[in-house]
């Protein structure tokens, strides 16, 4: 049966995880050493699996948000880089897989609240701009991302939590099919925070709590037809620019999140029986098995609504309520219905 070679791929594609964790950070350039061992300075989880309920703990600082032995020193308005690596630090690590695209975002809480309540500010992010995300600039800079603490903080010990949302999984609700839905990525490093700054940080929000299975940038089709992304979570914080007290000063990388999300496509709401991914973008964790996705459900579910032939590639959408693009999938593809709101061009 068709669907089986799917079901052999992704069973072989489960056993190397395709994930991502945080290893150090830089300090105005400088490396501070490896982070995420023990002695180190990041509350690191034992793996690198994501968070992908969004309800749990486990969101905060991932799954051992104990403390870390260390603590670094920055002063207030340095530039942060945060080093993410899939595997190991070497030069061919991949930093994460390339399937798994998404916003990369940064917070910061006082340690002293251990991430408990309405603390967590954002200070930066970056999602999809000029057809490229985030993930995709991550991985060109091979893994470091690099934000600025703001010059006006006060000084004290704060958790900064780096965070990736990988969405090729995500054009399902996780609450609606546990087996999918976006991952998180997220750890928490000590920061000791210098210099003369006089500002506290404002209220934020709390983590959990701050996301939603019904945001859009939580539940977001890839494989559609989109020109923007909606970034989750609160705004920047307008002091994150870090050298002044303005809202003009934004960072360089602050996404302003588009007012239209129309080009979003709704969430698919056929429960269990989401689109049965492609070997490629499928990747391994814990609880999304091959038996999860729900390959069971989707070959009776895949009927052909399209001999015609066009540009669709294979495995991006090709029809589903409210999808408005073209219908005509790559030769020697076809496109077939996975759930009321999501057809896809599966191989014919
Ligand atoms: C691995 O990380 C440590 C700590 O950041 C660093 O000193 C070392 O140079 C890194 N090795 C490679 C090959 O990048
Ligand atoms: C810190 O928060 C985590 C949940 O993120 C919790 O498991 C842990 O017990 C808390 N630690 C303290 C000291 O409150
Ligand atoms: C996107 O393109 C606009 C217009 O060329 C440019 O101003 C902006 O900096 C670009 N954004 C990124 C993240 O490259
Ligand atoms: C943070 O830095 C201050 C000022 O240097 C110091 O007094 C304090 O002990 C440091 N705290 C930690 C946790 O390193
Ligand atoms: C920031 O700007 C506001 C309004 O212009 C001003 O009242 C406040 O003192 C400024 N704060 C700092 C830290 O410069
Ligand atoms: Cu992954």
């Amino acid at each position: 049966m068709k669907f089986s070679k799917y079901l052999v791929s992704s069973a072989l594609v489960a056993l190397s995880s395709a994930h991502t964790t945080v290893f150090n950070i830089l300090v105005n350039d400088v490396d501070q050493g490896t982070g995420n061992t023990p002695g180190g300075y990041i509350r690191s989880p034992p793996n690198n699996n994501p968070v992908k309920d969004l309800t749990s703990d486990d969101l905060t600082c991932n799954v051992a948000n104990t403390p870390a032995t260390r603590t670094v020193t920055a002063a207030a308005g340095d530039k942060i880089g945060i080093q993410w690596h899939h595997n190991d630090n070497t030069s061919s690590d991949d930093i994460i897989a390339s399937s798994h695209l998404g916003p990369v975002l940064v917070y910061i809480a006082p340690t002293a609240s251990n991430g408990t309540g309405n603390v967590w500010v954002k200070l930066a992010e970056s999602g999809y701009e000029n057809g490229t995300w985030a993930v995709q600039t991550l991985i060109a800079n091979k893994g470091v991302h690099s934000f600025t603490l703001p010059s006006v903080l006060a000084p004290g010990n704060y958790l900064i939590r780096p965070e990736i949302i990988a969405l090729h999984e995500a054009d399902a609700s996780y609450a609606v099919n546990p087996a999918r839905g976006a991952q998180l990525y997220m750890e928490c490093i000590q920061l000791n925070v210098t210099g003369t700054g006089a500002t506290t940080l404002p209220t934020g929000v709390a983590i959990p709590g701050a996301y939603k299975e019904t945001d859009p940038g939580i539940v977001f089709n890839l494989y559609g037809t989109f020109t923007s992304y909606t970034i989750p979570g609160p705004a920047v914080w307008d002091l994150a620019a870090g050298t002044s007290n303005t809202t003009s000063s934004a960072p360089s990388n602050t996404y302003v999140p588009a007012v239209s999300t129309s080009a979003a496509p709704a969430a698919p709401s056929g429960g269990a029986s989401g689109p049965s991914t492609s070997t490629v973008y499928k990747c391994s964790s814990k609880t999304s098995s091959v038996s999860g996705a729900a390959p069971s459900a989707a070959p009776t579910a895949a009927t052909s609504v399209s001999g015609v032939s066009g540009s669709v590639a294979i495995y991006s959408q090709c029809g589903g309520i409210g999808y408005t693009g073209s219908t005509g999938c790559v030769s020697g593809t076809t496109c077939k219905v996975i759930n009321d709101y999501y057809s896809q061009c599966l191989s014919s």
